[in-house]
């Protein structure tokens, strides 16, 4: 197995659990080396691309990664905590090593609680491009893995060397992966998404919105029918792939799949909702390619941009009955409940740069461990809405408070996201927003009629973020002051590793 490692693209695993004592390591491959093996180990072994590590530096990851699931104590509020699976890229600088790790619960005969565990997959910080690329082939194998091996820790951990064999077969299963990477791998991430919709649909309009806030956005050598530009964001080069929608350009997509429509990251689907005439068309377009999309097995998910909803005709009859219609249709054809529509219009830029943020947010492995921090610590400073955003005003992670904001009433089959619940507050959310970055300060508080909005500045390494709370009172200002350390502790590595 340290033979394979050493010749692979992944360097080693680490698993570990929250046990008595706090995160501590109970497998490691490559086996750690003590302090004194350590020191006299060559430089060169040291430069060969080994991973080596002492027992300090794999307690010294235990402990990020458990900290980072569950901080400082375990929260029990959620009722099952084996359903819970959380997976997160995440950088250890200081061995040069980024990790996809894995977060679960496990039950074991001798405790009356679930046990948090993280299981690392480390490789080098230049090929973790790797990792991001191909994480939706590797989650399945991980998780499958774990539904056996779970049941070999139930009353006690079996010696290393007992274990072995069976992570020596979960490295040869990824290993296949690695020998047909998705996409090459590379030092510096690269994505592609997709702006596809009929001709007259608005997606030439809309990149030029977010062209706007990009003013960085470059043009690129047209294909044939398709304009591609690009966009560095939070590390990553981001291409955007205008598909003109005109007929004869529609068939050719769907004909040269392989250029258009391969290995895409995200698709945009645009349609116009004041075209009611030609509903079933842009319909009939969509299945093709998502048919398409699902021969190569890519998962691409896809954001429905339901475009031109100007405010002045939003609430007109038609209009209204149009976009029910659209979403009935698009229910019909989307077997999970992840569908997730935006009304946008070019008149408001915060409805272009929401949508555009949940397509880039759905590109982050660790979307799902920020919202869960961002919720925890909303919930602490007791605010109804959290927003994290960049510099460009995209949304990064929120947490929305259903029940304080008297939502219950919605009824649960309608699937929603903050944003639909939330569309008349953040206007004047985004509004502000763009008055406080003006200002230049690091903190601002806002009244608006009888709430407060705090926004604060926040460093990432170079970049400045954003915090966002609509809370009731000022008061609470201290409050998320006090809790603001410890949520960027947690937080602040997931933040670095958002994309790229
Ligand atoms: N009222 C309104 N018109 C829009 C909006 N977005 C695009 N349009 C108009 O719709 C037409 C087609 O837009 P375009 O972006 O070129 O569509 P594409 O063919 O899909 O790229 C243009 O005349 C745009 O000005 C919108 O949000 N509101
Ligand atoms: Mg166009």
């Amino acid at each position: 197995m340290e033979e394979l490692l050493k010749s692979s693209i992944i360097k080693g695993f680490v698993l570990s659990v929250f046990g008595e004592l706090g995160p501590t390591p109970i497998y490691c491959f490559p086996n750690y080396v003590t302090e004194k093996e350590f020191k006299e180990l060559s430089k060169e072994s040291k430069d060969q691309g080994h991973l080596i590590l002492t027992y300090r530096d794999i307690t010294q990851i235990s402990i990020k990664n458990l900290s980072l699931f569950i901080s400082d104590k375990i929260v029990m509020e959620e009722k099952d905590l084996t359903k819970i699976q959380y997976f997160a890229i995440l950088p250890y600088p200081d061995f040069n090593t980024t990790s996809l790790t894995y977060f679960h619960f496990i039950r074991r005969d001798s405790e009356d609680h679930s046990i948090p565990t993280a299981f690392s997959i480390l490789a080098e910080e230049k090929s973790r491009s790797f990792l991001y690329n191909n994480i939706n082939r590797i989650k399945p194998v991980v998780t499958e893995f774990f539904k056996i091996f779970d049941k070999k820790m139930l009353d006690s951990y079996p010696p290393r060397e007992n274990v072995e064999k069976f992570f020596q077969d979960l490295l040869t299963e990824l290993i296949e992966i690695v020998k047909n990477p998705s996409t090459p791998i590379t030092t510096h991430r690269k994505m592609k998404i997709l702006f596809a919709g009929l001709d007259n649909s608005g997606k030439t309009s809309f990149l030029l919105s977010v062209d706007r806030k990009y003013s960085k956005l470059i043009g690129l050598k047209p294909t044939a029918g398709a304009s591609i530009k690009s966009i560095e964001a939070l590390g990553a080069t981001i291409f955007l792939w205008d598909l003109g929608g005109q007929r004869k350009f529609r068939e050719k997509y769907i004909n040269k799949a392989e250029i258009y429509l391969y290995e895409a990251d995200l698709l945009f689907y645009f349609i116009d909702i004041k075209d009611r005439a030609r509903f079933d068309e842009s319909i009939e377009y969509l299945q093709n390619l998502k048919s398409v999309i699902e021969e190569f097995n890519q998962n691409t998910p896809i954001v429905y941009i339901l475009s031109k909803g100007d405010a002045d005709i939003l609430n007109t009859g038609e209009i209204k009955e149009n976009i029910e219609f659209i979403k009935t249709k698009l229910r019909e054809n989307d077997q999970d409940d992840s569908l997730e529509t935006y009304t946008t219009s070019i008149f408001q830029i915060f409805t272009i740069l929401r949508a555009f943020s949940s397509g880039i947010s759905k590109l982050s492995p660790n979307r799902d461990l920020i919202n869960h921090n961002l919720k925890k610590f909303s919930l602490m400073t007791e605010s109804y809405l959290t927003l994290l955003l960049s510099v460009d005003g995209l949304v990064l992670a929120n947490f929305y408070d259903k029940q304080t904001m008297g939502l219950t009433k919605i009824p649960k089959s309608e699937v929603m996201n903050v944003f639909e619940i939330s569309a008349p507050q953040f206007t004047v959310l985004f509004k502000i927003f763009s008055k406080f970055k003006a200002l230049q300060q690091n903190e601002a508080l806002f009244r608006v009629s009888n709430t407060v909005i705090f926004i604060k500045r926040i460093q990432i390494e170079e970049n400045d973020m954003f915090l966002l709370f609509l809370v009731d009172n000022e008061n609470k200002k201290d409050k998320i002051d006090e809790e603001l350390p410890g949520f960027l502790k947690y937080t602040q590595d997931l933040l670095l590793r958002y994309i790229a």
